[in-house]
C-alpha cells in the first residue's frame, strides 16, 4: 500500500520532515527484526479527530517493550508518548482522522544478535488510511483461506508482544491467501486451534452467541477485540472465549474480523466454502463499534482522546 504522505513524522524527540525521517541501513532492526510497534487510529468526531484508546495503547507498547529487553529502557513514560502523538496529530493537521504507528526499534550503532548494548528509539508517525482489507469490504465482505502456516508459538515468540520480526509469520500466510485469490488469511495454533488473522482477530457467531478464541490459544491482546466484545454485551448479546477449530468457522451463521487497521470486517467465504452476506449480528455489533469511534455513543466517549486541530 503506497503511503497517503503526512508532514512530518516525530524521531526521538525532533519533528522531521516526512522524506527526511531515515535510520543508518545497519540499524539492527532492519537486520533482525527485534522491535516493537503499535497500530492506531483517530476518527472524526463532532469535536475534532479524536484518538480510540490511545492509553491503552500506548500500554501495549510499553508492555511490548517490556518483553524485549533493552526496548524497555526506552526513555519515555505512557503519558509522554500519548503526549507525542496528539502533538504529531496536531502537527499534521489530521482533521479528518488517522493511522498511528508508533515504533520502538534498536537504533544505529551495534550489530550482532545480542540487542543489550543497543539504545532504543522511538518512532511516531501518522497517515490518512482508508479501509484496510479494501474500500468495499466493511458492507460486503471478505474471503478468507486458512492458511497451512501455523500461528507463530507461545514460546517461539510470544504472541503477548506486538513485535516487528512476529511479522514475518503474517506476510507469509497473506501471500499465499492473495496468490491463491483470497483477501485474508486465518492461522492456525500450533495444536489446531483457531488463533487469528494476520492482523485481526476472529469472531464467529452461531445460534446467536459471540464467539472468540482464548489468549491462550495465541491471538494478540486485541484492543479492537476488547472493544467489541463489551459493545456486543452492551447489546445483550452473549459473548464467550473458547477454543474454535476449522469446522466452526465453516458451519458458523457469521463470522467478522476485528483490528485496528480492519475495524470490524465482516467475512463472506471462508476456504471456498459460503458463510453469507454481512449478518444482522455482525452488523449491529459494527454500527455500534463505527459511531462509538466516532463518538456518537456517550456511553464509550471515554475511549475518546479529542485533538484540538484548528
Ligand atoms: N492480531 C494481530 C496479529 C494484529 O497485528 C492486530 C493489529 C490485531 C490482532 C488486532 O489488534 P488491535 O488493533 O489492538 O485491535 N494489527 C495492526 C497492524 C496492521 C498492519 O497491517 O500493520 C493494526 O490493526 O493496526
Amino acid at each position: 500500500m503506497p503511503f497517503p504522505k503526512a508532514d512530518k513524522i516525530w524521531l526521538d524527540g525532533r519533528i522531521v520532515d516526512w522524506d527526511e525521517a531515515t535510520v543508518h541501513v545497519l540499524t539492527p532492526t532492519l537486520h533482525y527484526g527485534y522491535g516493537v510497534f503499535e497500530g492506531i487510529r483517530a476518527y472524526p468526531t463532532d469535536d475534532g479527530p479524536a484518538v480510540f484508546r490511545l492509553r491503552e495503547h500506548v500500554e501495549r507498547l510499553l508492555r511490548s517493550a517490556r518483553l524485549y529487553p533493552p526496548l524497555d529502557t526506552v526513555p519515555y513514560t505512557a503519558d509522554d508518548l500519548c503526549e507525542v502523538i496528539v502533538g504529531l496529530i496536531r502537527v499534521n493537521g489530521h482533521a479528518k482522522g488517522c493511522y498511528i504507528r508508533p515504533t520502538i526499534i534498536l537504533g544505529y550503532g551495534e550489530i550482532g544478535l545480542n540487542p543489550l548494548p543497543s539504545t532504543p528509539q522511538t518512532i511516531v508517525a501518522s497517515w490518512e488510511w482508508g479501509a484496510y482489507l479494501g474500500e468495499d469490504s466493511l458492507i460486503n465482505g471478505v474471503r478468507l483461506m486458512i492458511s497451512s502456516y501455523r500461528r507463530i508459538g507461545k514460546n517461539t515468540i510470544p504472541p503477548a508482544g506486538k513485535a516487528n520480526g512476529q511479522y514475518l509469520n503474517s506476510s507469509l500466510a497473506k501471500v499465499d491467501a492473495l496468490r491463491a485469490g483470497y483477501d485474508e488469511a486465518i492461522m492456525l495454533s500450533e495444536d489446531g486451534y483457531v488463533a487469528e488473522g494476520t492482523g485481526e482477530n476472529l469472531f464467529v457467531v452461531a445460534d446467536g452467541i459471540i464467539r472468540t478464541p482464548p489468549l491462550s490459544d495465541g491471538p494478540l491482546d486485541g484492543i479492537t477485540r476488547a472493544s467489541v466484545m463489551r459493545i456486543a454485551r452492551d447489546l445483550g448479546i452473549e459473548v464467550v472465549e473458547t477454543s474454535l477449530v476449522r469446522t466452526d468457522l465453516y458451519l458458523a451463521d457469521e463470522v467478522f474480523l476485528t483490528g485496528t487497521a480492519a475495524e470490524l470486517t465482516p467475512v463472506r467465504e471462508i476456504d471456498g466454502r459460503e458463510i453469507g452476506p454481512r449478518g444482522p449480528v455482525t452488523e449491529a455489533v459494527q454500527t455500534a463499534y463505527l459511531d462509538a469511534v466516532r463518538g456518537r455513543i456517550p456511553a464509550y466517549r471515554d475511549w475518546l482522546t479529542v485533538v484540538d486541530v484548528t
